[in-house]
């Protein structure tokens, strides 16, 4: 059965421009359409984000710790339907369920964390220097969100976004992917459901390039006054273009080119299976994927040994079973793909086997899919740091591999690409990994641990091409989704003047 999905703005099902339909399919089916999604124009987009403000003041005005119980119902109904939203996201997007079931999860975590803010969304007391004055902060809300995310993690991080926003007591626009909009569609009912009242959070299921133009208006119209967005770090320039224009600046999660570190003394079985993790699970998905290991030249033949071993023998396929990753996306992320393996130049040595998408003319051994946007993982030997290979984003199952032989010539290379997000490092001596640490200008490091799985309540985001610098989850995450405001408070009966009257002593 198809289900025929449209946006809900002001807690109403609203079409937009009927007849524009997208269809939402099972990238390991590609005959099964998960949702025909009615897409959204421009002008609905935009007519969001002004019932979004008109219920935002009311919202705001709710006391946070009883928005705090409106986002623990959120986290208790998610919790309560888990494996639902989770089977979704694995028919949808072809996310192994196991990973599916995670994803999940970590909505349940971050609800699980700012429940609790509702009742410390913490101010200030400032000491004055007059006498009977006091100073205060307050945190208060920004207003609109306008939330725009990617389909690779289509609940999760999406989340990162909608529950610190509506905690903090501001309205959201939500654009999801088109090719996640069934998972997003069904996040949206169990938020509403939890007890938001209508308008506080609309989704908005429309294209890229009709949001864009939506958000111009909005921004335009002073409807919304915060951007999130997670996706390319291309669009992301340009949504920050936008932003900047109208003095706002928007949190941008973008892309990352997520190096790995192998130090001489590193557990070499260790750090196999993190690169193979962070290379090929989620089939190299993630904005925080491994790009390239970066490996001792004394350990290197023997770590490639091992690496190709344990990638042979990682199961690919099916994604409700227990396999390493499913399929692409969908067929525009393995079009994209199909480009950057044409990167793969003569100067390369491909070790991991055979190139491309998995067929029954170009098998796998220790595969289960049928038909699909299926891939085979592929490790290059060889990059080096003027490859397009090395220093652009790959979303897709590639990881490159180079050597070194001092730790300051791998931290350089490991900051070559200019991305910032994640970056790790496999080594038993703590000296290196502080310095490492140091050196890197990645905003996550890793000792020990692969460049993918960020906890829920640790600072996320990248500096350099992966952002502007924002981050999200944990505490720092409320920056974004309020503003301080100073409270200046003179009980002296008489005027006094900053600067002017300061107390003697
Ligand atoms: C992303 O790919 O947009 O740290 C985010 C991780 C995940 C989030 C990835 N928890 O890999």
């Amino acid at each position: 059965m198809t289900d025929e999905i449209i946006s809900v703005i002001g807690g109403k099902q609203t079409s937009g421009t009927p007849g524009d339909v997208y269809e939402s399919v099972n990238p390991a089916h590609l005959d099964e359409v998960v949702a025909r999604v009615g897409l959204a124009d421009a002008e609905t987009f935009a007519a969001a984000c002004r019932t979004a403000a008109a219920a935002q003041t009311e919202w705001a005005a709710v006391p946070a710790p009883v928005r705090g119980r409106v986002i623990a119902s959120i986290g208790r109904l998610v919790e309560a339907n888990a494996e639902t939203l989770a089977r979704l996201v694995t028919r949808e997007i072809g996310k192994p369920y196991a990973e599916a079931l995670g994803e999940v999860r970590e909505i349940v975590d971050t609800c699980d964390f700012f429940l609790g803010e509702g009742r410390r969304l913490y101010g200030q007391t400032v000491p004055s220097e007059m006498p009977d004055k006091s100073l205060f902060t307050f945190r208060v809300p920004v207003g609109v969100a306008a939330v725009i995310t990617a389909g690779n993690f289509p609940v999760a991080v999406p989340s990162w976004y909608l529950v610190p926003a509506l905690l903090a007591g501001n309205a959201v626009v939500w654009k999801p992917a088109e090719y996640a909009a069934a998972s997003a569609h069904a996040l949206h009912r169990l938020f509403t459901a939890a007890g938001l009242p209508d308008g506080v959070l609309n989704l908005v299921l429309t294209d890229g390039a009709t949001a864009y133009r939506g958000l111009e208006t909005a921004l335009g119209e002073s409807t919304v006054h915060k951007v999130g967005f997670t996706g390319s770090t291309e669009v992301g320039r340009r949504i920050g273009e936008l932003c900047g224009r109208h003095l706002q600046s928007p949190c941008l999660e973008l892309g990352g080119k997520n190096p790995m570190v192998v130090m001489p003394d590193a557990d070499l079985d260790l750090a196999v299976e993190g690169a193979l993790f962070a290379g090929f699970g989620t089939a190299g998905q993630r904005c925080t994927s491994l790009g390239t290991v970066i490996v001792h030249e004394s350990v290197r033949e023997e770590f490639l040994t091992r690496y190709t071993r344990a990638v042979a023998d990682a199961v690919i396929g099916d994604p409700s079973e227990d396999v390493l990753c499913g399929p692409l996306l969908d067929e525009r992320f393995a079009a994209r793909f199909e480009e950057y393996l044409g990167w793969i130049g003569p100067h390369h040595s491909v070790v991991s086997g055979p190139v491309g998408r998995i067929t029954p003319d170009n098998p796998r051994r220790n595969f289960t899919g049928e038909g699909g946007l299926y891939y085979h993982p592929v490790v290059v030997d060889g990059v080096r740091p003027d490859d397009r290979l090395f220093l652009e984003e790959t979303f897709g199952p590639i990881v490159g591999v180079t050597g070194f032989t001092t730790l300051e010539e791998a931290i350089g290379l490991a900051n070559r690409p200019g991305y910032g997000l994640s970056s790790s490092i496999y080594t038993t001596d703590p000296k290196a990994a502080f310095r490492f640490r140091s050196g890197i200008g990645a905003g996550m490091v890793s000792v020990n641990n692969s460049t993918s799985g960020a906890e829920a309540h640790l600072p996320f985001g990248g500096n350099g091409k992966s952002g502007n610098g924002s981050r999200q989850s944990g505490v720092w995450v409320l920056d974004q989704f309020t503003r301080w405001q100073a409270l200046n408070w003179d009980y002296s009966g008489r005027l006094q003047k900053a600067q002017m009257d300061v107390a003697e002593i």
